[in-house]
């Protein structure tokens, strides 16, 4: 049912309005509105660093957007409604934000700004990254997304106001917890009571959030011209697939989420573990021995054999083992159905996409579950050590044809300078084992790993993606 926008009041500001945002939080809030508007739950959007055009088009556009779910039979098309403002502090201010924050209608800060946005390191707030130290220092206003919050939220508290809700959607292992561990480090950094106020009257909810939404490119936005008769330079082309589970515990007010399509519950771990390990476990993989192979998309990947059977590999031996049960869900099905989302050839997500920002992605993805291995049974899960010796190739520059491989990503060029400074008969695996810290001080001094690192190097230098897949998989598992 349609609502009326000229109702919706600022309660709901989300940070990071990428194509992900569009297609799943705001679309899944528009969902909500269309349920149940009473609560007057308008979203303002907001980016921090970058992207003040596509906020400025929003805008043009009177805020409203599409989504289009796309799969082999054609694009459906969805209007998304529920945005009343944007706010840019490069355009408003860098009061902007804050202000937003701590005003007293506002109840949920929503957040999709990329896992590096977190400023984390394995173990709280990363102190070390400049730009945390700038906003520490204070000489200027904040930039970061956690130094952000945190001026916000010291602006709310003096204003009197009571505690919101900072719901974390990106793909990180208990990004609740992520997110208040690192406001919690930042704010106590500058004042101890403030962090007690935040943990006292805030709430962090972890969420499992779930929808493929490619980047956008020309050719996207030309079918989407195409398909709407008229250009939308906000629009979005996504899966129909959408999934979001929330940990209910909101600091005050909560919207009607379970309206629009998400579920609530108590635990979110689960949902969330088998989503990073399954899905974006495998998509790390595809990327990274897909691109190395010279595979551009991920339907490309799945539409060949090998690869195809390396995913129903990785699935049922190495990610799906390492996961408690979850009551209601069985892993086999997930699985197909995870092969059959992949193969949508509508998408065309790619490869190189999907391998962007890998430091970020490794941990959750394919080093947790290694690490389950190794405990239970002292070994290294084969596929994983070959996307693991894959992102080292990544890193050392060149496919398997000799092209460059694109690499994007905030820890490359330190990996990279150590590893340009290892002599031509040194070990290559010992310097990337003990300078990425995704790997963190047990696996970095594992020598079963770096035996199976060894071994994947070699076959991968040696033999390439295909041939080493090809006899892996005939191989049976230690
Ligand atoms: P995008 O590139 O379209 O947007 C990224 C957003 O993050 C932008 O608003 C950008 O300004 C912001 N950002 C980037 N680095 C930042 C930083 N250091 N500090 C603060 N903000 C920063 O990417 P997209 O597709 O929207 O994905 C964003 C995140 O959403 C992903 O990293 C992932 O965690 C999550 N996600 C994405 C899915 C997808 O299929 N695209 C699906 C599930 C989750
Ligand atoms: C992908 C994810 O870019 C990536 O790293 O693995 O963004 C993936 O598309 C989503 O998590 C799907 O929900």
């Amino acid at each position: 049912m349609s609502y009326d926008r000229a109702t919706l009041r600022p309660r709901w500001l989300h940070i990071g309005f990428g194509a992900f945002a569009r297609a799943h939080p705001l679309f899944v809030l528009d969902q909500a509105l269309q349920a149940d508007a009473s609560g007057q739950w308008g979203a303002v959007v907001a980016r921090l660093n970058s992207g003040q055009d596509d906020l400025d088009r929003l805008d043009q556009a009177g805020g409203i957007y599409h989504v289009l779910e796309a799969d082999a039979q054609g694009l459906h098309a969805t209007q998304v409604r529920c945005v009343i403002a944007t706010c840019h502090p490069a355009r408003d201010g860098q009061e902007a934000l804050p202000r937003i924050i701590a005003s007293a209608e506002l109840a949920v800060i929503s957040l999709t700004i990329t896992e590096k946005g977190y400023c984390s390191s394995l173990d709280g707030l990363d102190f070390d990254l400049p730009v945390i130290k700038a906003d520490l220092e204070g000489a200027r206003a904040p930039r970061s997304a956690i130094g952000v919050l945190v001026a916000g939220l010291a602006q709310r508290r003096a204003a009197g106001h009571g505690g919101v809700t900072l719901l974390a959607c990106d793909n990180l292992s208990g990004n609740g917890r992520k997110l208040a561990r690192a406001v919690g480090d930042f704010a106590t950094a500058r004042d101890p009571d403030l962090a007690r106020w935040i943990a006292d009257t805030c709430r962090f909810p972890c969420s499992m959030v779930d929808r493929i939404v490619p980047a956008m490119t020309l050719e996207s936005h030309a079918r989407i011209t195409a398909h709407l008769g008229q250009a939308d330079s906000s629009a979005v082309i996504c899966e129909p697939f959408l999934q979001w589970v929330i940990e209910d515990d909101f600091a005050a007010d909560r919207p009607p989420l379970s309206e629009g399509g998400a579920l609530l519950v108590t635990d979110v771990e689960p949902y969330e573990e088998m989503k990073l390990r399954m899905l974006n476990g495998a998509h790390s993989l595809l990327a990274l021995l897909g691109g190395q192979a010279g595979l551009e998309t991920v339907d490309a990947c799945m539409a060949d054999p090998l690869f195809a059977a390396a995913v129903e590999r990785f699935h049922q031996l190495e990610a799906a083992p390492s996961l408690p049960p979850l009551p209601g869900i069985d892993l086999a099905d997930y699985s197909a159905q995870l092969h059959r989302r992949f193969a949508n050839p509508a998408l065309q997500h790619r490869t190189a996409q999907i391998a962007s920002d890998t430091s970020q992605k490794l941990p959750q993805r394919i080093l947790a579950p290694l690490r389950w291995h190794l405990a239970q049974h002292g070994t290294v899960p084969p596929l994983s050590a070959l996307a693991l010796a894959s992102w080292l190739i990544w890193l050392l520059g060149t496919r398997d044809d000799g092209a460059a491989l694109p690499v994007n990503d905030p820890q490359a060029e330190d990996l990279r300078d150590h590893l340009a400074a290892v002599p031509p008969d040194g070990d290559l695996v010992l310097a990337y084992l003990a300078r990425y810290p995704g790997f963190g001080p047990d696996l970095a001094q594992d020598t079963r790993l770096a035996d199976a690192l060894r071994l994947a190097l070699h076959r991968l230098r040696a033999a390439g993606v295909r041939e080493t897949l090809q006899s892996l998989l005939s191989e049976t598992y230690p």
